[in-house]
This record gives C-alpha cells, structure tokens and sequence, in this order.
C-alpha cells in the first residue's frame, strides 16, 4: 500500500484550524474520466422523456439545460465503480482516513456537486453534523475538486476554528435550499476568525472536520466546478449516534480495502431512531 499520511503541519493544521489540505492526489488523466461519468448522467435525458427545444423555455430538458440544473449528485458515487473504487474505497485516500478512524472504515456520506458556469448556485453556510443531525462529531469529511476550484468559480470558504463550536441547530430562512446556521452567528463568527477560501487545483483533497462552518458562493464565472464529497466514519462512532443510519457502505474491514461493488451496505444499528424535530423557520 502506498502510505499517504498527513505531515505534522497538517495533523496540527487540522487541530487547530479543523482542515488540511493535500496536494494532488487524484492525477489530471483520471479526474478527466470522472468528470466524465458525471457529465454523461447529467446530459442524458431520462428515460421515457421526449428532449425537445421549447422556444417558451429553451433551457427545458437540453443538455444543456439538464447541465446548467443539477447542483448535486447525492448518493451517486456507489452507483459508480469508478468513483468509488477511485475515491471513496481508493486505497491512497483510504490509508488517510485510516490514520484518523482506524482499520474499520464506513462511508457515511457521498455525493458530487457541480457548480455549472454562471448558474450554479451557492451552498449555505452549514456544518455538516448541523445536517445530519446524528450527533456525531468525529466522522472525516473530505472533498476533491475534478477541475480547478477557484475564488471565480465558487471554492468551498472555511471559517479557521469553528470547528471547535458545538453543533449549532441549524434553521431555515424562506429563500433556503436546506437548513444553514443563523446567519447572525455566521457574520460574527466571520468577524472573529475570517474566512480561508479553499482554492485547490484538479485532483487535490481538503479534509475538513464534522463541526467545521463552511459555504461555497455562486458560481459567476464561465469555468465549471465539479466535485466529489464523502464522509467516512468506523463502527464505534456510528454505534454512538443519536439517529438511524442510511446509506452507509463498507470500505475497509480490519486494515483489507473492500472491493466489492455495488459496495456492501453497513447493518449496524443505533439506540434510537427517532427522526429529528424540523428545522425552525427564520421569518425575515
Ligand atoms: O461543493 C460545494 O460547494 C459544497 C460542498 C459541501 O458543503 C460539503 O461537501 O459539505
């Protein structure tokens, strides 16, 4: 196995800021095929679905249009053997989470977002916990742009620290696309610590903490931004947690990387699950 292990900077980076970044650890040639396999669901039409040019929306059902829509693949790296055999299950990045989680690792979380140019849409200042609402705060969240990701096209932006707050309850406005943190506390939260903007090149990793307040803006440029995002935990934490358990998949048992594909689904059980209270409503 080749060992690919944070530096003492990044471990202390991590502590102290709640994120590290490495460089290029998925080469230019296969983040290429992977923006591939991404594009090709996103410009099919669905099945059934006649694709014609609407002079009333000429964006409707186009490729284009399908392109310019979709902000989020959400669980659809385990429908993908390249995806995940590459990432989420690859050994390089496997051998990192390692170093964190142990030699039993589930992947709690994955998913890819694309920021299309000029339309993608920006993603609310959010934890990743203050969503899943589990409880769980050791969980090790990574994200890895397939082009670059660029101040211009909507990097991902970390508040250094934050990952030192409790979960926050997160709440929402009426122009929010899924519960964010109170937008009070985020301006004094920035006033505080500032905001790094995460600008990493096609292929580099950023793995941040569960607790970590982060946001990415709109994309205002003409360069797209497609990323893939996942989540790994391990048995102890997940026995731990407050909520029922979803699409969680093996991928390493006992120090052995798992292959198996589709990727065996976890079947450990938490205490209770009883969904959470819904978010409360901001009136602005
Ligand atoms: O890709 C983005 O812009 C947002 C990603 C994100 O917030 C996440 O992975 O938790």
């Amino acid at each position: 196995m080749n060992h690919w292990l944070p530096s003492k900077e990044q471990k202390s980076q991590y502590d102290n800021e709640g994120y590290f970044i490495l460089r290029n650890v998925i080469d230019k040639d296969l983040a290429a095929e992977l923006r591939g396999v991404l594009r090709n669901v996103i410009m099919l039409p669905e099945p059934g679905k006649f694709v014609d040019f609407d002079p009333m929306n000429p964006m409707k059902d186009t490729p284009q249009g399908r392109i310019a829509r979709y902000r989020k693949l959400a669980n659809f790296c385990v429908q993908s053997p390249l995806i995940w055999h590459n990432i989420h299950a690859g050994e390089k990045l496997l051998n990192i989470a390692r170093y964190f989680l142990g030699k039993d690792i589930i992947v709690k979380y994955n998913s890819c977002f694309l920021k299309p140019p000029r339309t993608g849409s920006a993603t609310p200042w959010h934890q990743d916990n203050g969503l899943w609402r589990d409880g769980e705060t050791e969980p090790f969240n990574f994200w890895i742009p397939l082009e670059p990701a660029t101040k211009e096209n909507g990097c991902m932006q970390f508040i250094p620290k934050s990952h030192k707050t409790e979960i926050v309850e997160h709440v929402l406005y009426s122009d929010s696309i899924h519960g964010e943190l109170p937008r009070e506390r985020v301006q004094e939260m920035i006033l505080k610590n500032g905001i790094h903007h995460i600008e990493l090149d096609t292929g580099d990793v950023v793995f941040w903490h569960s607790n970590m307040w982060h946001y990415s803006p709109p994309n205002t440029s003409d360069k797209s931004r497609i990323a893939v995002a996942g989540v790994w935990t391990n048995p102890e934490i997940m026995s731990q947690r407050k909520r029922g358990i979803q699409n969680c998949y093996w991928a390493m048992k006992d120090g052995i990387v798992c292959y198996d594909f589709p990727p065996e689904s976890t079947a450990i059980k938490n205490k209770d699950s009883k969904p959470p209270n819904p978010y409360q409503r901001i009136q602005d």
